[in-house]
């Protein structure tokens, strides 16, 4: 047995011990989302967590998505192997700049992208992800919106919900933002009978070359929906590892080899293993915040994607 099979062998077993449940973004590296009990977005991985059985939950991605589901489900033990795995678009909002920009704009919603702390989602009227936030939009009486942290999904939404006025926080993803136009014309002249797969969080510029615009989850079921045969994927890379796994007699092409976030890069197996072994660290939510952050996630829930 190598040293590997034995880390996976201790990893599964001490997972049975502790009854514990193991999920991975899609963006996280190739073993740990192979040691995995479930694979998906944020919001999916949370809703799994506040739905199961399991009293300690290992969540294999960046700090946000575990206090997402410290929020569903405050009664858990959840871990995030690498405490150190953030989200710096997450950061670039916080708390006191947002309540100014209430201020400024008296008679908006906020409406903040599932990519934001627990404190900020607090402050919101209503949560969104990359899936449902056109809805989310739409379903809003207010005609005015503050929509936070990522411009790029923010001018993708107001783009398609014209009738509204979108204030855009000007937050965005180091690792979708830096994607240029260039480099989608010279992947799509390299495959030109691949269909262009693109996530919301890159300029508009680029999402404007795509043939279909969306989450991770929705980039799955396009892949799994179309008859194409060979795809250019405009989102991290670790997504590539389960379109391959499930689709391999179709061809990716990642749009990039930028595509890369270093923060979801952080957690390994043996992370995994001493996060299991110490059951550290935990994500906690202080209570107040904890119920008004529930609100805006639970808004978000009455609306379908
Ligand atoms: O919410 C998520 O999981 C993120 C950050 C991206 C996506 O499109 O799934
Ligand atoms: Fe944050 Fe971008 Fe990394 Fe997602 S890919 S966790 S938005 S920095």
């Amino acid at each position: 047995m190598t040293a590997h099979d034995q880390l996976i062998e201790e990893i599964l077993s001490l997972k049975k011990e502790r009854n514990a449940l193991i999920l991975a973004h899609n963006y996280q590296n190739d073993e740990v989302q192979d040691i995995s009990d479930f694979i998906g977005d944020s919001f999916a991985l949370s809703r799994i967590s506040a739905e199961s059985d399991a009293q300690v939950i290992v969540f294999c991605g960046v700090h946000f998505m575990a206090e997402s589901a410290v929020i569903l489900s405050p009664q858990k033990t959840v871990l995030l192997p690498v405490l150190e795995a953030g989200c710096p678009m997450a950061e670039m909002a916080e708390v006191d700049e947002v309540l100014a920009w209430k201020k400024r704009y008296p008679q908006a919603a906020v409406v903040s992208y599932i990519n934001s702390s627990a404190a900020v989602k607090a402050v919101s009227d209503i949560c969104c992800t990359s899936a449902n936030a056109v809805n989310v939009i739409k379903s809003l009486e207010s005609e005015e919106i503050i929509f936070l942290p990522d411009q790029n999904l923010g001018s993708y939404v107001a783009e398609q919900v014209p009738e509204k006025i979108v204030h855009l926080w000007p937050g965005y993803c180091l690792t979708h933002h830096r994607v240029s136009p260039e480099e989608v014309k010279k992947v799509k002249a390299a495959h030109p009978e691949a269909e262009v797969l693109i996530h919301p969080e890159c300029r508009p510029e680029v999402t404007a070359l795509a043939d279909y615009v969306g989450s991770t989850s929705q980039i799955s079921k396009r892949v799994s929906q179309s008859k194409a045969d060979s795809f250019i994927i405009g989102t991290e890379m670790g997504i590539m590892h389960g379109l391959k796994k499930e689709h391999p007699h179709k061809q990716f092409f990642l749009l990039t080899p930028g595509l890369v976030c270093p923060n979801m890069k952080k957690i390994t197996l043996p992370d995994v293993l001493n996060a299991l072994k110490t059951l550290q660290p935990v994500i906690s939510v202080l209570e107040p915040i904890r119920a008004q952050a529930h609100k805006a996630l639970e808004r978000m829930l009455t609306i379908k994607s």
